[in-house]
């Protein structure tokens, strides 16, 4: 946690600090929750039915994330506990992250560095060597239209390459229009996009919602980007369509179990990009979450709402 943030609290509250292993083992924090009033977590923590109900006086959880998918909202909804998130601040860090992706994977950057690092860019390219594709008129299909997804719309739009999306809602036809974004099936999307990014929350209904059947549906010259949440693509297929080439290339910044283990075979595979979770990192966006977060916090242990306030509603729950 930023020091300014922890200075804020410290200032209003006993304040009891986690700084041994990440995530914090779960027995300890059930043990250390039992007196607090507030919590302030992060995505790798589960805060499940146990832990909050453990929390004879928890009044407040407020996670420094947009993701709360960590969360038992309902558990916590049960119990009349306020959980608050951080969404918008990090929209356009999350967005510009998804670009680079997808730039990297269409000019080959990753690659290129590669072979000066190793030392075999031994010969001038000819003109029909490490050739990469034009963003422009290419298709994006966008899985998950909420506000990072129209954030990537309206940066992809600047490169002028097409935007599909499939999202749980429609938006209005002055949306897409504003956009210049067309709705299409789940199916569709996968069939006819040259690239698709992965914008949706991470829930029970898109659990390893991207499989075999759908990466199959795929162009053999199209790409995946994820900087949502792993959980959300079935990482063994997603390995098999990438060995035996069934689409081009992934980039990755969000895996099934993070910190990723080196023997994944994403970390192996030439067509493939993978980052260490940093959408939101960057200065400017991770000082904004924790001003929102202690913001949260403060507001709800006053009795207010939140900045943000996490609303209970079917499907949108679960634990990851
Ligand atoms: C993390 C994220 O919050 O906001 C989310 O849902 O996944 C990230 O921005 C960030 O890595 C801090 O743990």
């Amino acid at each position: 946690m930023h020091g300014f943030a922890v200075r804020e609290l410290k200032r209003r509250y006993d304040v009891e600090i986690h700084a041994g292993k990440i995530p914090m083992p779960k027995k300890l924090l059930i043990s250390r929750i039992r007196d607090k009033d507030g919590l302030i977590c992060y995505p790798y923590d589960k805060i499940d039915s146990d832990v909050i109900n453990a929390g004879n006086k928890l009044k407040a959880i407020s996670t420094f994330s947009v993701g709360y998918n960590h969360i038992d909202v309902n558990a916590a909804s049960e119990r009349g506990i306020v959980v608050s998130y951080t969404p918008e601040v990090l929209t356009r860090a999350t967005a510009d992250l998804s670009m680079a992706l997808v730039l990297s994977l269409f000019r080959r950057i990753n690659e290129g560095y590669e072979i000066i690092r190793k030392n075999e860019w031994k010969t001038i390219f000819g003109p029909y060597e490490f050739l990469g594709t034009d963003l422009y008129g290419k298709t994006l299909g966008i899985f998950g239209m909420g506000r990072i997804g129209k954030a990537v719309a309206r940066r992809a739009s600047g490169f002028e390459m097409k935007i599909l999306y499939h999202s749980r809602k429609r938006l209005s036809s002055l949306e897409e229009k504003k956009l210049d974004a067309r709705y299409v099936s789940l199916d569709e999307l996968f069939r006819r996009s040259d690239v698709i990014s992965i914008h949706a929350p991470y829930t029970p209904k898109t659990h390893e919602i991207v499989n075999l059947k759908l990466l199959k549906k795929m162009k053999k010259a199209s790409f995946l980007v994820n900087t949502s949440r792993g959980k959300i693509i079935n990482e063994k297929d997603l390995i098999v369509a990438l060995k035996k080439k069934m689409i081009a290339g992934a980039a990755l910044d969000v895996f099934q179990d993070e910190p990723i283990d080196i023997s994944n075979s994403l970390t192996k595979l030439k067509n493939v990009i993978i980052t260490p979770h940093i959408g939101s990192a960057t200065v400017e966006t991770r000082r904004e979450m924790a001003e929102i977060t202690i913001k949260n916090l403060i507001l709800s242990l006053g009795g207010k709402r939140p900045v943000y306030q996490v609303k209970v509603e079917s499907g949108r729950l679960g634990l990851s």
